[in-house]
């Protein structure tokens, strides 16, 4: 969480310096949900992280210097300058990289822990999904697929209160998302999305369970979008209030707080933490900066299949 949190407060200065080709949608304040989940799954299990979701691709081993090569456009990085944006995965270690359009993941990662399993691999998937987006036909189609053949995948849905500027009472009429589960068919759970150490626990013992008993499972994280919806939107839109009172909820400061009254780590133990994260951002930041562009005449190269 910490190395995510400082990368994202990285790129949201060089985004404000005209550093960066591109947007910068950041998970700052969401840190928690993919953190917790990814770090719950195997080695063999497959991933699909969202728009906020720096804290999957960094626990499932992507490295802070990848993340500012993608940023900065850098012909080493997981998209070899082709994209400065979310749009990057690393396959042989299980995450997808996303496409912008929001939902279709869902079905990608179900068809691939359908695929592992007929191969004989107890893989089991999570894919991870805002709330704006639970109202793709997208969204549907993999949830009901998933449950008619029993595929292990947890569904999650980071329900940040907003879609851009849209609240949540222009997005669904139900109580909560999580009751759609029942329509399904599925196990729904509700969590709160900002405390890592619970939902952490929560993922291994779902995960363990449907590895064993396949099926999916639909957990709604409860949450919210500290920024805009990118860096370009001053996110006025948001009622002060709420955003103070999530803002005191802050995931750093709830696993700083829960792990030492459980005496699992101590404050300077987490300080040394931060501190170590920040010299890696640093680190990883100014030898992305070294490296170089793309060369032109590459361009279509990794672009289009061989034919
Ligand atoms: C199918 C589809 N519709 C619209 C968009 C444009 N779009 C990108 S992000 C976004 C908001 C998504 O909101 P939500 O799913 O709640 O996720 P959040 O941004 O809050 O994390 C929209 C409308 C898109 N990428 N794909």
């Amino acid at each position: 969480m910490w190395r995510a949190r400082l990368t994202e407060e990285r790129l949201v200065r060089l985004y404000h310096q005209g550093r960066i080709f591109g947007g910068v949608y950041t998970g700052i304040g969401q840190e928690a949900i993919g953190a917790a989940t990814a770090c719950a799954g195997g080695p063999d299990d497959l991933f699909a992280p969202c728009i906020r979701n720096m804290t999957v691709h960094l626990a499932r081993g992507m490295s802070v210097l990848d993340i500012f090569r993608q940023y900065l456009g850098r012909a080493t990085g997981p998209t070899r300058g082709r994209d400065g944006n979310v749009h990057y995965g690393n396959l042989a270690n299980g995450v997808y990289a996303m496409i912008s359009h929001l939902g279709a993941m869902l079905s990608v990662v179900t068809g691939g822990v359908m695929a592992r399993r007929r191969l004989g691999r107890p893989a089991v998937g999570v894919a991870y999904i805002g709330d704006g987006a639970t109202s793709t036909g997208d969204f549907h189609e993999a949830l009901n697929f998933a449950s008619v053949f029993d595929a292990p995948v947890l569904f999650v849905i980071e329900n940040n209160k907003f879609a851009y500027s849209t609240p949540s009472s222009s997005q669904y009429r139900c109580a909560r998302l999580v009751d759609r589960a029942a329509g399904y068919g599925m196990e729904g759970l509700v969590a709160d999305g900002n405390d890592a150490v619970g939902l952490h626990r929560l993922a291994r013992e779902l995960l363990a369970r449907m590895r064993e008993k396949p099926r999916p499972v639909l957990l709604e994280c409860d949450t919210m979008r500290m920024r805009g919806h990118g860096e370009h939107d001053d996110c006025s839109y948001v009622p002060k209030e709420l955003a103070e009172r999530y803002a005191a909820r802050d995931p750093l400061r709830l696993a700083r707080e829960g792990l030492a009254a459980e005496g699992a780590l101590d404050a300077a133990a987490f300080d040394r933490i931060e501190k170590d994260c920040q010299a890696e951002v640093d680190a990883g930041y100014q030898q992305a900066l070294a490296e170089p562009a793309p060369d032109p005449a590459t361009l279509t190269r990794g672009v289009y299949a061989d034919a």
